[in-house]
């Protein structure tokens, strides 16, 4: 079938139903086209994105001037693998580390590579610069945390879908409560082979949960105490998503390793980063770590003008400011609600929890009436909807979809 030849949602989802593995269970609508915070789908219908991607999509759908610099990119080099250098990966390196203020970076194309690529960093760290005994290192994580799919990423999350019938699993990891200072100080004071503890600064997946006030900067204080490295997940937080550029930007906290994904491209293309100081990265060797497409030249251009636009469209001001009013808006909307219980986060990342049990179908039937209404959010865990709309989005524009999500719930009260 060539590709433009029409296709309606109904056939395009059975091909997906019948070709693809079934590791998804996406919300019934078919897109074909975006362009800033909308898309449209194969029979023209228009909606307003409100996941955007995971906040991949911070810059919004098809930014032009990322759109360019990728068409522009792919006419004239688009991988040398690192056999040899290319004229573009410097040029991003060195933008993107002042950028962020690291002194190196190496850049990957998935999230969850980028993870692996802070684990391996931190572990060779942890034997070469901290002295831990071969084989004996440990980094401590957080309960109900995502960082990604591979296999040892899976080793210590704690979700059983993610996890089950997937062993044996990655050793090496001390599982403690998110938002929790004894916690980590307890694992920190009691294990001298600690070499790294990572973080979300805002937990996504487990419902998008923000900690109380000072727990990253109170948890990079534990970890200079007792010299272990401060690893900030930002891959989902990042790139002004929190309305800060960092969501550790917040609490003043510099980690020590940063990972940064998803809108690091702005969502043409996958690109991914670890960043951190030279005493750091200088552990890493030829031949200790890589990728075929990491630093390519096309993600390098792409990510370039994605950074570019998100300080030139002051997209971080932008989410602190329409975050505000649209909490406020909720707010006032769940004071005599009876189907949502509360809203939380930071910036333009979101939830509302749904008065309902975390195994009930009201939040996924509410997100199916939100698309008909012309807006588009998926549930997670069940009873919480997450709302990450393009950092892009007008204040009109986002009133319109508080108006849209607000007459959407009333028909569920
Ligand atoms: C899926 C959630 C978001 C991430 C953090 C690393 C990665 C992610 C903090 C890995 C990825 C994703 C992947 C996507 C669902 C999704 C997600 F629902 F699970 F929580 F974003 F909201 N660190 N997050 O959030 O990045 O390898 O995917 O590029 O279906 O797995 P990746």
């Amino acid at each position: 079938m060539a590709v433009l030849e029409h296709i309606t949602s109904q056939e395009a989802m059975a091909l997906e139903n019948k070709y693809g593995a079934q590791n998804y269970h996406p919300l019934p609508v078919v897109l074909s086209k975006g362009e800033g915070v909308f898309v449209w789908d194969v029979e023209g219908k228009k909606y307003y994105d409100f996941l955007s991607a995971y906040s991949s999509l911070n810059q919004g759908h098809c930014h032009p001037k990322i759109v360019n610099a990728m068409t522009e990119q792919a006419q004239r080099l688009t991988l040398t693998s690192r056999a040899f250098y290319n004229d573009m990966l410097g040029r991003y390196e060195k933008y993107a580390t002042e950028y962020f203020n690291f002194d190196k970076m190496l850049p990957m194309n998935s999230g969850a590579e980028a993870v692996e690529t802070a684990l391996k960093l931190c572990r060779k760290w942890a034997y070469e610069v901290k002295g831990i005994d071969i084989n004996k290192a440990e980094i401590i994580v957080c309960k109900n945390n995502f960082h990604g799919r591979t296999t040892t990423i899976i080793s210590f999350s704690n979700d059983p879908i993610a996890r089950k019938h997937f062993g044996p699993y990655t050793d090496g990891f001390i599982k403690i409560e998110y938002d929790n200072l004894k916690a980590l100080e307890d694992a920190l004071s009691s294990n001298p082979n600690v070499g790294g503890f990572m973080v979300e600064p805002i937990q996504g997946e487990a419902g998008v949960y923000v900690p109380s006030e000072n727990y990253l900067k109170e948890a990079k204080a534990l970890c200079e105490k007792y010299n272990v490295l401060f690893i900030a997940d930002e891959v989902q937080t990042g790139i002004a998503r929190t309305g800060k550029l960092l969501a550790v930007d917040h609490e003043e906290v510099k980690p020590d390793i940063l990972i940064l994904g998803k809108a690091l491209s702005g969502g043409l293309y996958p690109v991914s980063a670890v960043m951190a100081s030279n005493e750091i990265m200088n552990v890493i060797q030829p031949g200790n770590h890589g990728s075929t497409f990491g630093g390519n030249p096309i993600a390098a251009a792409v990510a370039i003008a994605a950074l570019e636009v998100v300080k030139e469209e002051n997209l971080a001001e932008k989410a602190e400011t329409l975050g505000k009013i649209f909490r406020a808006e909720m707010n006032r909307y769940i004071k005599d609600s009876t189907i949502v219980n509360s809203v939380r986060g930071k910036g333009l990342l979101n939830a509302i929890v749904i008065n309902d049990d975390e195994d009930s179908d009201t939040a996924w039937n509410i997100c199916l009436k939100l698309r008909d209404n012309g807006l588009l959010a998926k549930p997670t865990h069940g009873n919480i909807i997450r709302f990450a709309p393009p950092l892009v989005m007008t204040e009109d524009q986002l009133l319109d979809c508080v108006s849209i999500i607000t007459k959407t719930l009333k028909e569920f009260e």
